[in-house]
């Protein structure tokens, strides 16, 4: 009976105006007299979250009676960006609620603009899981994210006087994409003691007594597929402290603020997200979260499974968890300790069940970034998950001893409790041994770390549990959303959108590379999106670019593996010689625009460094008249998702110019050429995939070559090194002050003149000047370019996060989707 009174979501403009008046007067209690773009952006949210809200529900009842195989996909980064555009098209009705919106007064694109980022992540990593759980929920698979709700994202950054600073980002204020979910609780135990006894049977049995208890609350955000009802959730856990812990005690004996000051300890747990991205510095806090994220998901994951009364030999049938890189690696320590402990299940069955639970994605191969936690630590705070892990070890080296019996040095190598002073329990392993496979992002990626950092667990495990699956990007935020104009252009080609739902369709636009009218209006569009960022540009910085000259983008974290440094290298070479340049030479150049963007992580000196350098540079040749438009040096403040919307459909050349072997895969590479810009990279982690995917021809390759970084590092040790002559003039002019101070660049030119250049600056320096020349040369041809952009275009349908999502649905998690009637 109740069907009848269901609510009934808008389709047309007019009943959305009236949800938006709605929201206004009743949820907002304001007067439609004062609703300003604030108001009226929290109200088109509103609207649209209800929608969902609608088939959110929907989709929840399906997978429940369905009863199919889920995955859980645990990370603790999600970087979502904006949500209303994205929910928008996602639902299919941009259109109405422009018009709508148009009605009530308002432009829908400075309402789109009053959104504050969701930026829970820190870059690649965290924005990879926003792109699946698009592309998760876009083809209808059953789904969950379980991530933190982190009261303060990745800070917002500052350029004050050229140097970064790092300002807290307090998103929370008003976030209508959150549903509190204050009945889903779960109590977290940290710290306390183990207490072994034989039970009337004289089996042992283990229990975890004592110590503190935080109170983990759900907080739910819908997540719309594209072109379906299908809606999934991602799950963020917030921490409060338990009821029963606030301190009645001390309450009561007067001392109000040490009992407020307990409920404020439980809470920093989801207070804020760590910004480093490539550095694992081992704090409690840390851990910490780790353990609170992963026991609040396992404990909603295995109830979820209880309630269906099956066998617990069958939970691999109804659950696969994707661990995103090492950090929710204790999900394997604490599925163990619930069967073992708490469901009494024999180890042997219990550890059959979580190995075939688990799947772990590696996403660096960086030393720094490998996460270890000191033994002292680890006992002190979780003291039953070390005596676990030390139970697993055994057993793991135990069956590695008998098959390679006597080899000492491989039982050291492999250990997860690394024997040094303290010691440290190696995160990595543990994931490997905890999971029934491990995939690297790339390529190449995927075959160093089976010859480098995992070589013994191949030898151990055999090589197929190790495995490949290539990042990709969402094609409805990455190319539909950012750039709105060359999607409908591709759709009006194509008939329709369909290529957003399967991006091989792209294919066909090749067709049209030598297409006159075609060619016009995608260069058109390029421009109108190159004005749209000059736009940008001048309202941030002040400066003023010429739009028809050649954008050069770099935009990513900061991160010494990155060579921002060999970037702003090039550029000073690239002015030294303008300067030298007569008249007549200067005709022949093409003007460039040199952009970079990107965050340092707080404590990293030498990322900071960059970013005031190329501040430096920006200062000095955006106002040296002589040089006007010929170059230009632009550090654009606090990169971030909705900002990388601007940029990146206004790129011609984008750099990945990572030392060969280091990234692992990078992302923003894909997104790049997908909104027809070329690129110029390195041999390093997905530009070898585009390269065989786009053609040799159409990407601008250069450097030395991964199997050769070691003995090039080799040389710069114990070898004689004569320093590139081109970068060493770079270096000169540094010296000579001319941007200011060399003094606060020295730890940048030293780290390649005397310290054993580790990422190849000077190496590739020459390779990398003369193929960004080959840009200039190329760039001089437009009517080439053009065609190169829409081929390379036509040929990206790889690169989709649906195409990666379906890899790992089918050859790791054995997982098929769920489609909604209405789909047919
Ligand atoms: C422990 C500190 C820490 C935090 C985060 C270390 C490492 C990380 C991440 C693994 C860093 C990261 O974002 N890696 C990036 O992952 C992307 C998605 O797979 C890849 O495209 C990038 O190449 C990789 O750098």
């Amino acid at each position: 009976a109740w069907k009848r009174f269901q609510a009934k979501p808008f389709e047309t403009k007019d009943d959305f105006e009236k949800e938006v008046v709605r929201h206004v007067e009743t949820t907002l209690a304001r007067s439609m007299f004062n609703c300003d773009e604030t108001a009226a952006y929290a109200a088109a949210s509103l609207a649209f979250r209800d929608r969902l809200i609608t088939e959110w529900n929907k989709t929840q009842q399906r997978q429940t009676f369905a009863d199919t195989k889920r995955v859980y996909y645990l990370s603790l980064e999600f970087l979502m960006g904006r949500a209303l555009d994205n929910a928008m098209l996602n639902v299919g009705l941009k259109d109405v609620a422009k018009d709508g919106l148009g009605d009530l007064g308002f432009r829908i694109e400075d309402i789109i603009e009053q959104e504050h980022d969701a930026a829970l992540g820190n870059g690649g990593l965290g924005r990879l899981a926003a792109c699946f759980l698009d592309s998760l929920a876009s083809l209808s698979y059953p789904a969950w994210g379980y991530g933190l709700r982190y009261r303060y994202g990745i800070f917002k950054q500052e350029i004050v006087d050229g140097y970064q600073v790092e300002v807290p980002d307090y998103w929370l204020d008003f976030n209508p994409w959150e549903f509190p979910r204050h009945d889903i609780a779960v109590d977290i135990q940290f710290y306390g003691n183990i207490r072994k006894y034989q039970d009337d049977t004289g089996k042992t049995v283990v229990v975890w007594e004592g110590g503190e208890i935080v109170k983990a609350t759900a907080y739910d955000v819908p997540i719309p597929g594209f072109d379906t009802p299908a809606t999934n959730n991602l799950r963020l856990w917030s921490s409060k402290a338990a009821s029963g812990e606030f301190d009645f005690q001390k309450f009561n004996n007067g001392d109000y603020e040490s009992s407020v000051a307990d409920q404020q300890r439980a809470e920093t747990i989801s207070a804020v997200l760590y910004p480093n991205d490539s550095l694992d510095r081992g704090k409690e806090l840390r851990l910490k979260q780790q353990y609170f994220w992963v026991a609040a998901s396992l404990y909603d994951i295995v109830r979820r499974f209880k309630k269906t009364k099956r066998a617990w030999g069958e939970f691999p049938d109804q659950v696969a968890i994707q661990l995103n890189d090492t950090h929710p690696t204790l999900a394997v320590v604490e599925l163990q300790r619930i069967l073992i402990d708490l469901e009494g299940l024999e180890w042997d069955e219990a550890w059959n069940i979580v190995t075939k639970t688990f799947g772990y994605t590696n996403h660096t191969v960086l030393p720094e970034a490998l996460e270890k936690w000191s033994v002292p630590l680890f006992q002190n705070l979780l003291p039953r998950h070390l005596s676990i892990i030390y139970d697993i070890n055994q057993t793991f080296l135990q069956s590695v001893e008998r098959k390679n019996p006597g080899d000492r040095d491989l039982l050291q190598r492999v250990s997860i409790i690394e024997e040094s002073q303290p010691k440290m329990v190696r995160m990595a392993y543990l994931a490997i041994v905890g999971s029934h496979k491990v995939n690297g992002v790339a390529e190449l990626h995927s075959d160093l770390i089976k010859t480098t950092i995992f070589k013994d667990f191949v030898n151990i495990f055999g090589p197929d549990k190790f495995t490949n699956v290539t990042n990709g990007i969402t094609p409805r935020r990455w190319l539909h959303q950012a750039n709105p104009r060359l999607s409908a252009l591709i759709a009006s080609k194509l008939g329709g959108l369909a290529f957003l739902k399967d991006l091989t369709l792209l294919n066909d636009l090749e067709k049209f590379a030598d297409d006159k009218d075609f060619k016009k209006d995608w260069a058109e569009i390029k421009h109108a999106n190159k004005v749209r960022l000059a736009k940008h540009i001048k309202t941030t910085t002040g400066v003023t670019v010429n739009p028809s000259a050649l954008f050069d983008i770099q935009v990513k974290r900061i991160h010494e593996y990155k060579r921002q440094q060999m970037n702003i290298f090039g550029v000073i070479h690239r002015y030294l010689t303008i300067k030298a340049m007569g008249a007549e030479e200067r005709k022949k150049l093409a003007p460039r625009v040199s952009i970079f963007g990107g965050k340092a992580a707080p404590g990293y000196w030498m990322a900071k460094t960059i970013v005031h350098l190329v501040n430096s540079v920006g200062a000095v040749v955006n106002n040296d008249k002589d040089v006007g438009d010929l170059l230009k040096v632009i550090f654009l403040e606090d990169y971030n998702v909705s900002k990388a919307e601007i940029i990146v459909p206004a790129s011609d050349i984008s750099e990945h110019i990572s030392t060969a072997g280091t990234e692992a895969s990078g992302t923003s590479n894909m997104k790049f050429v997908l909104n027809g810009g070329l690129i110029i990279g390195t041999c390093d982690g997905a530009n070898i995939e585009i390269t065989r995917e786009i053609g040799a021809e159409n990407i601008f390759l250069f450097g030395n070559l991964s199997e050769d970084v070691e003995d090039l590092r080799h040389a710069h040790t114990y070898g004689n090194r004569d320093m590139d002559a081109d970068l060493a003039k770079v270096f000169e002019a540094i010296k000579g002050n001319m941007f200011g101070d060399a003094n606060s660049f020295s730890a940048l030119v030293g780290a390649v003149e005397n310290h054993g250049d580790y990422y190849l600056v000077s190496d590739d320096f020459h390779s990398y000047i003369t193929t960004q020349d080959m840009v200039d040369e190329a760039y001089r041809d437009q009517d080439e370019w053009v065609s190169k952009t829409i081929i390379s275009v036509a040929r990206m349908g790889f690169f989709t996060s649906d195409r990666c999502i379906n890899e790992y649905a089918e050859s790791i998690w054995n997982i098929e989707p769920l489609v909604p009637e209405t789909e047919g």
